[in-house]
Order: C-alpha cells, then sequence, then structure tokens
C-alpha cells in the first residue's frame, strides 16, 4: 500500500494519491492494534478479588495484541502514578474512604474517569453465623451493646474487638464504635490473608470473631459470614450522621450502592484507542469474580491460569467489547 502510493505520487496524479491515502489510512486504523508496542501498565492492588479483575483484563489485552505489565500498588499511591501515566489503568477502584481523592483527579482531570466496573459491593461489620446464639439479637446492632465482650482478645479485653481493615485502606471501623458506644476496640488486620487466617482459625474453634469486611469476597461465602445491620431503627444512622462519617456503609441512612469504578491515565485515549475503547466496555460481575477468587484463595490455583481460564470460557462475554473497540 505504501509503495504503491508514493509511487502514484511521483507520477504526479495527486487526486489518485489523496484517494489512496485516504484508504491507506481506513485500513491501518482496523489493523494497527497495537498503536504503540509500549507496555499498558495496570495496577494490582493488595486483594485478590481486584487481582482477579485486573488479571483478567489483562489476559485480553495481550489477546488483543498488546504487551502488558501488571504494578502492584495500592489504591491511594496509584492515583498519582495513573495521572503521571507511570501506570496506565485502575479496573476495580472503590470509593469508600478514597472518594474525595477520587473525585478531585476526575474533577481536576488528572485521570480519565470509565465508569462503573461492574462489581456490586458492600462494606459493614460480619460475623459467622454461630455467634448469632452467643449474641442474642443478632444481627441488630444493638446486641453488641450486651455482647460486646465476646469478641475480646488478650490485646483488647475487657473490650471487644474489632478486626478492621489494614492500614492501606483507610480503616474507619474505631470512628463508627466511637459514634455508636459500644464496648469495641478496633485492630488494624495485616491485611486480606491475615484477616482470612484469623477467619479460618476462629470458625475452627467456633468461637465469636468481628471484622470490618466487604462482599463480593470468597471469605464471605466460604465461611458463610453474616453482616451487622445497623439500620433497623434509624438509631444508628441518626449516631452516625451526627459524627459526620463520611463512608456509605450498609448501615449508611443514605443507603447509596459503593462506586467501583476504573479509570485510566488521561493520555490512554490517544496512544492506545483501542485498548482504551475495550477498558471502557469491559465488566466484571460478582458472579464471575467470586469463583475466580476462591479457585486463587482456596484451591491454590495460579492467578494467570484461572484467569486464562475464565478468558477462554467467556468468549461471548468479552468478544463483543473487543470488536467494538477495534472495528
Ligand atoms: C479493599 N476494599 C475492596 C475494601 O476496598
Amino acid at each position: 500500500m505504501q509503495i504503491s502510493l508514493s509511487r502514484r505520487r511521483l507520477f504526479g496524479a495527486a487526486w489518485t494519491g489523496m484517494l489512496a491515502l485516504l484508504f491507506a489510512l481506513g485500513t491501518a486504523q482496523a489493523a494497527s492494534v497495537p498503536e504503540s508496542t509500549d507496555p499498558i501498565k495496570l495496577a494490582k492492588y493488595d486483594w485478590t478479588g481486584q487481582h482477579v479483575t485486573t488479571e483478567v483484563v489483562a489476559e485480553i489485552l495481550r489477546r488483543m495484541g498488546y504487551k502488558v505489565e501488571i504494578v502492584q500498588t495500592t489504591q491511594v499511591p496509584s492515583l498519582q502514578a495513573i495521572s503521571d501515566g507511570e501506570i496506565h489503568a485502575s479496573m476495580e477502584w472503590w470509593n469508600q474512604a478514597n472518594k474525595p481523592l477520587y473525585d478531585k483527579a476526575v474533577e481536576e482531570k488528572r485521570i480519565d474517569p470509565l465508569g462503573p466496573t461492574g462489581l456490586i459491593g458492600s462494606e459493614g461489620w460480619y460475623y459467622p453465623s454461630y455467634v448469632a446464639e452467643k449474641c442474642p439479637g443478632l444481627p441488630d446492632w444493638r446486641a453488641l451493646e450486651k455482647c460486646a465482650e465476646i469478641f475480646a482478645t488478650p490485646e483488647t479485653a475487657p473490650k471487644g474487638r474489632v478486626l478492621d481493615y489494614p492500614a492501606e485502606w483507610n480503616p474507619d471501623a474505631q470512628v463508627w464504635i466511637d459514634a455508636l458506644g459500644l464496648k469495641l476496640v478496633a485492630v488494624a488486620s495485616g491485611g486480606e490473608g491475615a484477616t482470612a487466617a484469623e477467619v479460618k482459625s476462629a470458625v475452627a474453634r467456633q468461637e465469636p470473631i468481628l471484622l470490618q469486611w466487604w462482599e463480593p469476597t470468597w471469605l464471605v461465602t466460604e465461611y458463610k459470614l453474616n453482616i451487622l445491620k445497623l439500620d433497623s431503627d434509624g438509631v444508628a444512622c441518626t449516631k452516625a450522621q451526627g459524627a459526620k462519617i463520611p463512608t456509605t456503609k450498609m448501615f449508611d441512612c443514605a443507603g447509596k450502592p459503593i462506586g467501583i469504578v476504573k479509570f485510566v491515565w488521561p493520555g490512554m485515549k490517544d496512544k492506545w484507542p483501542a485498548a482504551y475503547k475495550f477498558l471502557k466496555a469491559f465488566q466484571m460481575t460478582n458472579e464471575w469474580q467470586g469463583p475466580m477468587a476462591k479457585q486463587v484463595e482456596i484451591e491454590g490455583q495460579k492467578l494467570e491460569d484461572v484467569a486464562k481460564k475464565w478468558v477462554d470460557a467467556n468468549e461471548a462475554a468479552w468478544k463483543p467489547w473487543v470488536e467494538q473497540a477495534t472495528k
């Protein structure tokens, strides 16, 4: 195509050259993936569900012909890295405690928002179902006014413990404990794996455990965890509002769903337009992510293999996203 184009130009047939050029541009566009062979860098955070989402995206991008790199980080620092183009995409960002940072970055056009990821999330305090026998009144939060001490550990006794999120996730259980006036103490977890190990051990011994956690997660389904209800009589909502707690938990009276979103480096649209369109169309669901996370966490399968298997088995889901991105 290029040779014939330059030959026509040599012959001086300007109008033919123009037509050929237009034709070349047309074909080039459809056939140009990858638009750049530089690696597309995806942010990998510190929980398994997000690893699954990210690896599925990486696998599809590779099949499209892109080079992909996974960059291990956490949510807050990744926002700056994506603004700067050091990382190019975040495919599962939770707009909870970090929502103000996200909103500001969008407003200042430092990141390009791609909308909801497709997951439906909730957060709150969870306990294994057998705990209800030792704390009559659960799942209503007021049951904790009488039985907080059953959750005590040597470091929190006589108060009960809420095993909170790790520091990187902006844990806020203590703010809620204070607002609600409960005899509990929030203790930060070492991370998803550390919390999972504690839950597993508590369940094995049938001992009470109360933890700040979220869904969708394999931990909730695997250990049949129940969520505490703090909104039955409106009292918890009033107390939380009085304390001006910003995060959206199940006991937040506004009842707004948590935004679980994706966003990219603002330069992505121009550098990798087809990848950009694909990422915009991409969706992950609770029903897809749950079993994959379980295969990684419980069955010890390799993340990459789990993602490849999903991509092999679900062409009907993702092929249309790729086709509309590359046509
Ligand atoms: C780690 N989390 C999904 C709660 O943001």
